[in-house]
């Protein structure tokens, strides 16, 4: 007879936590979220990558490209790229994340010296910034020519036609930068010059950046940015059980930190021969697999290699895998259970192998329970789709805006590898949708509320770090009775009046 689970499987929304004792010691700006992202000997060593901020973003194409993958990492998070492309555009989007050096900025309005004010005047309209390159094939990194900022011009006196060469500010009257220089020696010229911005050159006068003196600010209030030893910004990528033997060495040649295999089940020996040509191929390369709901399938991965392991069935809010295909778990119970496992599994080897809840996480306190319930970081689609860095269009419906976000498992995104089980090679049927979110504006502003909720529930529970709200956690089960008393109630709230 089939092996039937006494407990039922539950989700985050039917656990809430109990506070203990908070002391000036766990105080919520004392809180520390660091977290580690792949597997060591505690204990003994460090793990050889950690996260700032126990927070990924899911390997979707309507969430994790290059934009996003930037923003998140100055905010001490990882992005996962999207593997459902093409190797090269993958691979090229690890690229840019890895070159980007925090203040120093590609220009993204470019023209050439035949373009006309209107042509600015448009453009500016468009990218929403002030400041153009005038560059000899008006790309962003042709030869500079000069620049034009709103003080060239004046649109009451200056026709439309007039051309850019005549009221630019011509590259022999611009203080430059020579590619090369630190960000703060960038600054050092802006601020002894009293610049807005600084163009950056290589030798053949070609434009590399432009230094904002706003940005050098920023920089600084990124302290958590999450940094390579080489102080470039850190990303992951997505993989599939199928053309890893030709995506793994692109992504790798594109400088990726660490891969994921992107699975709605992962517990198969697919799986296991992708760790195994990753570990044997490139053995320094991190490789997290999954997803997995259980025991078995954690230790299959764990034993397989794995530098982490991904938790979740069908919990993803445009998954409906459990639907199609009657195979999942409640997300809590699936972290719970392989928590323990890998408790175990340390207890026996010495070697902690860190545990990802993906998928599910509906509010920012749902993070601090999946924590509690031993998960070492989350991972978040719906989350990060609302926000502007994310890959999809934003746009208005009735009185408001939103952004589109579809699931890997839909005909859209057309994903069949994620959902392959070693025969098939298109999506037989579906097993996610096509949606929209509320757009809501830049991550780093959101994020930032988000990790002072998280810091504040951790104060509460009388935890310093992850760790110890892992060991010192208590949880309690709710009624849906008790569900309705969490929410305002029996009042008549001010908004429905109008
Ligand atoms: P959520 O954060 O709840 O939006 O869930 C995101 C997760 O959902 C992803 O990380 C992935 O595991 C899962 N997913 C992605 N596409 C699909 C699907 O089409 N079924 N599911």
């Amino acid at each position: 007879m089939a092996y039937i689970y006494n407990e039922v499987s539950r989700t985050f929304s039917e656990y809430l936590l109990i506070p203990n004792l908070t002391t000036e010691r766990c105080a919520p700006d004392r809180v520390d979220l660091s977290t580690p992202l792949v597997k060591y000997r505690r204990g003994e060593e460090e793990p050889e990558l950690k996260l700032n901020i126990p927070i990924a973003s899911a390997i979707m194409q309507s969430v994790s490209n290059d934009t996003l993958a930037i923003a998140l990492a100055r905010c001490g998070g990882i992005s996962f790229i999207y593997g459902s492309q093409p190797v090269e555009s993958q691979a090229e989007m690890v690229r840019k994340v890895k070159k980007y050096k925090s203040g120093f900025v590609v220009s993204d309005s470019n023209l050439r010296v035949d373009n006309t004010l209107k042509d600015v005047l448009e453009l500016k309209k468009r990218m929403g910034h002030s400041t153009i390159a005038v560059t000899d094939d008006g790309t962003s990194n042709g030869k500079l020519l000069g620049i034009v900022t709103s003080r060239d011009y004046r649109i009451s006196r200056d026709p439309l036609d007039k051309k850019v060469g005549d009221f630019m500010t011509p590259f022999s009257k611009l203080i430059v930068g020579r590619l090369g220089i630190t960000l703060s020696e960038a600054n050092d010229i802006i601020w002894e010059n009293k610049l807005n911005c600084l163009p950056i050159v290589d030798e053949n006068q070609k434009l590399h950046y432009f230094v904002f003196r706003k940005d050098y600010d920023a920089h600084k209030e990124n302290p958590y940015e999450l940094l390579d030893k080489n102080k470039r910004l850190m990303v992951g990528a997505g993989i599939n059980t199928r053309d890893y033997e030709e995506r793994v060495p692109a992504l790798v040649d594109a400088g990726v930190d660490i891969l994921c295999i992107d699975s709605s089940d992962g517990f198969s020996v697919w799986q296991k021969r992708t760790l195994e040509y990753v570990k044997s191929n490139f053995k320094d390369m991190k490789i997290g697999g999954g997803n997995v709901v259980d025991r078995e399938g954690f230790l299959y991965l764990a034993e397989a290699g794995a530098d982490f392991v991904k938790v979740g069935i069908g919990g993803g809010s445009i998954c409906i895998t459990r639907e199609q295909k009657g195979i999942g778990r409640g997300q809590a119970t699936a972290v719970i259970e392989v928590a323990k496992a890998r408790d175990e599994y340390f207890e026996k080897t010495g070697i902690y192998i860190p545990i990802c809840s993906d998928g599910g996480t509906v509010h920012d306190y749902h993070i601090v329970l999946a924590l509690a319930m031993g998960a070492d970081f989350v991972m978040m689609g719906r989350y990060f789709a609302r926000f502007d860095e994310s890959p999809s269009k934003k746009v208005k419906r009735g009185n408001s805006y939103v952004k589109e976000y579809w699931g890997e498992g839909s005909n859209r995104a057309r994903n069949w590898q994620r959902y392959d089980l070693g025969e098939s090679t298109n999506l037989k049927f579906e097993e996610g949708v096509d949606s929209y979110v509320p757009y809501a504006g830049k991550l780093k502003d959101n994020l930032e509320v988000t990790l002072s909720k998280i810091k504040s529930t951790m104060s509460s529970c009388g935890a310093a770090s992850i760790p110890e709200l892992q060991q010192n956690a208590r949880l309690t089960l709710v009624s849906s009775v008790s569900i309705v008393e969490g929410g305002a109630h029996d009042v008549i709230l001010k908004e429905n009046e109008y």
